[in-house]
């Protein structure tokens, strides 16, 4: 069994949490919402304590016996303000989350990625490896972090990458998988060029895998077609967390329950990423969105599943994943799917890449997602990645060149102006490297075996 300590930082790291840990429960069997009738495939077996901590080992079917088994979330909160952090240990699974495993100040970091990664980095840096080490102590195979924030701002994405260094200090062997969201063409932070390009840097050198999602690509998804430039309204963070949270329960899936073909989470850096940096993947996911009747329609027409998820329309990223070079790719399926459809899945995947990756990996989980029989992610390892660093280098240019904002950034101790053309440079190298071809390297095949 693989052991995960899930990091939320910043408002939106938390918010994908909240979504998040009902959901988990719920598949476990346990209903959190007296209304909710438990899943009828909900699975509770040892795979459970992957995400959770339970010194009973007992099963549980509702909050009080959560409770009453003192279950825990291996959850580690931390924001500069106090407002989402308070609403975990204000809910009604306020007993789940470990208040010693919470850390809030405030004002917050200002949308100021140097705020967060130097001044609350530097004051609350003991604290937060003291959290992790104490947390990493509970498991007995720990396997990875996984760590959600949001780039745009100036906590998620600047103690963010911080926190994310402490990981690579304290435990260099273990696993850090980050969901980051990007805030597409939502420009509702004017500062988020600057934290974009200074996250991901420290991303592309600090990180295992990362799985970057943007609020454009995901209010499209939700219905909101027409981009304007207000902030995203709360209702809709609601929605687009939703479509996050379906793509992180696919992809914990393997951890989490048991299945024909089994990918554990862990399994993922290897199979997935073929070169040292190049470990951005997209992802794209179907069905999309909640309901029973998609569900069964989707039962119906199962094979139509793949032809889904190859569309743009399901990409929780804007690029075109599956043209140019698709390094590696893997399919994780979850439900009622035999193993000949997702063999079936495989090689019609292979016809619709033009230059053939390297390995496409397969995974099948039994359990099905909590409100669909079945359900499809597909990630891709490949060269399209290129476009989004191109455009990140853009925007930073659209600000850096002006020397705009900068001072913000420079009256914060520790921060050092080199670190704008540092950052630059590490985004211009994620470009080139993603735009290289690779085929005059010699680099063994990654052979997956099914
Ligand atoms: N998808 C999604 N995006 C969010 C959510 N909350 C905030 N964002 C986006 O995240 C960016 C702002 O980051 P936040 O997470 O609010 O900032 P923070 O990490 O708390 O940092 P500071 O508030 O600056 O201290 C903006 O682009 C928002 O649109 C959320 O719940 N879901
Ligand atoms: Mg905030």
């Amino acid at each position: 069994m693989s052991e995960f300590i899930v990091i939320q930082v910043g408002q939106c790291g938390n918010q994908i949490g909240n979504a998040f840990w009902p959901l988990v429960l719920y598949e476990h069997g346990i209903c959190v919402d007296k209304l909710v009738k438990p899943s009828l495939k909900a699975v509770q077996d040892e795979a459970f304590h992957s995400f959770f901590d339970s010194p009973s080992y007992k099963k549980c079917h509702n909050i009080e016996d959560l409770k009453r088994c003192k279950v825990k979330a291996r959850a580690i909160l931390i924001d500069m303000e106090t407002s989402v952090v308070e609403r975990f240990h204000n809910c009604r699974l306020r007993d789940l989350f470990d208040r010693t495993y919470s850390i809030t100040d405030s004002p917050g970091s200002g949308n100021n990625w140097a705020f967060g990664h130097y001044e609350a980095g530097n004051l609350h840096k003991n604290k937060i490896r003291e959290m992790i080490r104490s947390a990493a102590e509970c498991c007995s195979s720990l396997n990875g972090f996984l760590l959600f924030f949001s780039l745009a701002g100036g906590t998620g994405s600047g103690l963010g990458t911080a926190v994310l260094q402490y990981l690579q200090d304290d435990f260099p062997n273990i696993d850090r998988i980050v969901a980051c969201v990007h805030p597409g063409e939502h420009r509702d932070v004017v500062t988020s060029p600057y934290n974009i390009a200074f996250s991901l840097s420290k991303l592309a050198l600090g990180a295992t895998c990362v799985f970057p999602v943007d609020n454009k690509s995901l209010s499209k998804i939700c219905g909101k077609t027409k981009v304007t430039k207000d902030p995203l309204t709360s209702d809709l963070y609601q929605k687009v967390n939703a479509v996050i949270v379906r793509m992180l329960l696919n992809l914990t899936s393997g951890a989490r329950f048991p299945g024909s073909l089994n990918f554990d989470l862990g399994d993922l850096p290897t199979n997935m990423v073929p070169y040292k940096g190049m470990h951005f993947l997209a992802s794209s996911i179907c069905p999309l969105v909640s309901g029973s009747e998609i569900g069964i329609n989707i039962l119906k027409r199962k094979k139509e599943l793949l032809h889904s998820v190859c569309n743009e329309d399901h990409h929780l990223i804007q690029l075109n994943a599956l043209s140019g070079k698709v390094h590696t790719a893997a399919l994780i399926a979850r439900g009622d799917i035999p193993f000949s459809t997702a063999v079936d899945f495989q090689e019609r995947l292979i016809a619709k890449i033009k230059r053939k990756p390297m390995g496409i990996t397969l995974g099948l989980s039994s359990v099905p997602p909590h409100d669909s029989p079945v359900s499809l992610l597909l990630l891709t390892n490949s060269s399209s990645m290129s476009t989004f660093f191109s455009q990140a280098v853009n925007d930073f240019n659209s600000l850096y060149f002006r020397k705009a904002y900068t001072h913000h950034y420079l009256k914060v101790d520790d921060f050092e102006f080199e670190e704008f053309s540092g950052a630059r440079e590490v985004l211009l190298s994620q470009v080139d490297a993603y735009t290289k071809t690779y085929e005059d390297i010699h680099i063994p095949r990654i052979n997956v075996e099914i």
